[in-house]
């Protein structure tokens, strides 16, 4: 069993979702919990020098060192830096975000082979980072640690952010020993950062498309990143008359529920007539969830994407104006809440020219793509040059259980990812 089969074996029943199927492993519960002592103990195993800082970002340090002495903190600056995420989506895959992770520790065990042979001199440090609530599954705003590192969020709002059981990020972080009064942009960490690369399990089928496969509809086992989509969440609150099922007359109803299965297809409807737009209702709650109860409200959110910014604003300006067209024709209302928004993102050119080089190496042909679902590394490149790899997935599916890597590709993409890094030490 190679490195990465056997860190990622190790993680394999951690957080298992019985009902949902896949992985529920929220940010600071039990089972993202578990991965973080994980990976606290397989960094520390290799020598790292593993902290948290303010912002809860697990930070494992391969130091530059002189002869056999560790060289001081003061050398970090402008490091190199390569992680990912191990918080997941509810009943999501097992490889987005920890992939990321253990392919760092594997290609950590690579490089540090290659330095003892006296085939790699690092000019810099290396660290492993992990990013809590990339998925923004229990807070809901996704990137939450890589936008409060980057100053990306206001922390005070990120406080007040609640988990569906009323408890405040501020609270949860505090109880997991964090001081909610230090968490924001952090100068400091950010001037440790010379590059982030993100190595991430391909959400899509780009590596499996035609373009790209072999006689044997094999694609290449590692692409490249280039961009990222733009990409937001909005909450849509319809309010209506909640009442009781059985002694309300059809005629006599305002039904938020009916209104919100009429915006739920408008979405659809709307967005299939924007080329290369995605837009998606994947959780709507009704207030207050009743079988035998009119919903008194129907709150429902939206995520929308497009490679043009414009675009994702335009089609959620057209959402708003039909979803408070549909509610007021069934005697509701609706209002729209942006919860959060990511700009398009293009990785820095030199930087990804560099990855390209580096993983055509061992991938002849990786080639370059843009991808549509949402990165730390994307949050960070608003503060450092950063890049993305993604590794093949074969059933191209992601944020469900069916989301899968092969172990030879698995080990292509350390390899290329040691590769890679390498090339930037
Ligand atoms: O939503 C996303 O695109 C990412 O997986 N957080
Ligand atoms: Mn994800
Ligand atoms: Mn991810
Ligand atoms: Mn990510």
């Amino acid at each position: 069993m190679s490195t990465i089969t056997g860190l990622m074996a190790a993680i394999a029943d951690t957080g298992r979702d019985e009902r949902r199927g896949g992985y529920s492993r929220a940010v600071y519960t039990d089972a993202e919990q578990d991965l973080r002592e994980w990976f606290t103990a397989e960094a520390s195993a290799r020598g790292l020098a593993v902290e948290t800082d303010a912002n809860g970002i697990l930070w494992a340090w391969w130091d530059l060192h002189d002869g056999g002495t560790r060289l001081p903190e003061s050398s970090r600056r402008g490091a190199l830096v390569t992680g990912s995420h191990l918080d997941s989506v509810p009943g999501g895959g097992a490889f987005d975000g920890p992939l990321g992770v253990a392919s760092a520790l594997a290609a950590v065990d690579l490089l540090r082979r290659r330095e003892e042979s006296g085939a790699l001199h690092r000019n810099r440090a290396l660290a492993v980072a992990v990013f809590p609530e990339e998925e923004g599954s229990r807070f809901g705003v996704a990137c939450l640690g890589s936008r409060l590192l980057a100053g990306a969020i206001d922390p005070a709002k990120a406080l007040r952010l609640r988990d569906a059981d009323g408890n405040t990020f501020a609270d949860v972080s505090r109880a997991h020993g964090l001081d909610p009064d230090r968490m924001g942009r952090d100068e400091a960490a950010l001037g440790r950062i010379g590059d982030f690369v993100e190595l991430h399990v391909e959400q899509g089928r780009g590596l499996n498309s035609a373009e790209f496969t072999d006689h044997a509809g094999r694609g290449p086992a590692v692409a490249v990143g280039s961009s990222v989509l733009g990409h937001g969440r909005w909450r849509i609150s319809v309010t209506g008359q909640g009442n009781h099922a059985g002694t309300t007359l059809m005629e006599d109803r305002a039904d938020p529920m009916v209104a919100a299965a009429q915006i739920v297809l408008a979405v659809r409807k709307l967005a299939a007539a924007v080329p290369g737009a995605r837009a998606t209702v994947g959780r709507l709650e009704p207030v207050p969830g009743g079988t035998n109860v009119i919903a008194s409200r129907v709150d429902l959110w939206l995520d929308v994407r497009h490679p043009e910014d414009a675009v994702v604003a335009d089609l959620v300006e057209r959402l708003h104006g039909q979803a408070q067209k549909i509610a007021a024709f069934e005697g509701c209302s609706a209002q729209l809440f942006e919860e959060s928004y990511s700009g398009t993102v293009h990785f820095d050119a030199a930087l990804a020219r560099s990855l390209e080089h580096s993983v055509r190496r061992t991938v002849p042909g990786a080639p370059v793509l843009a991808t549509g679902a949402g990165h730390d590394a994307g949050v960070l490149a608003s503060v450092v040059p950063t890049g993305m790899l993604f590794v093949r997935n074969p059933t191209g599916i992601s944020h469900s259980p069916e989301e899968f890597v092969e172990d030879d590709d698995a080990e292509a993409g350390v390899v290329a990812l040691a590769d890679a890094l390498e090339d930037l030490l």
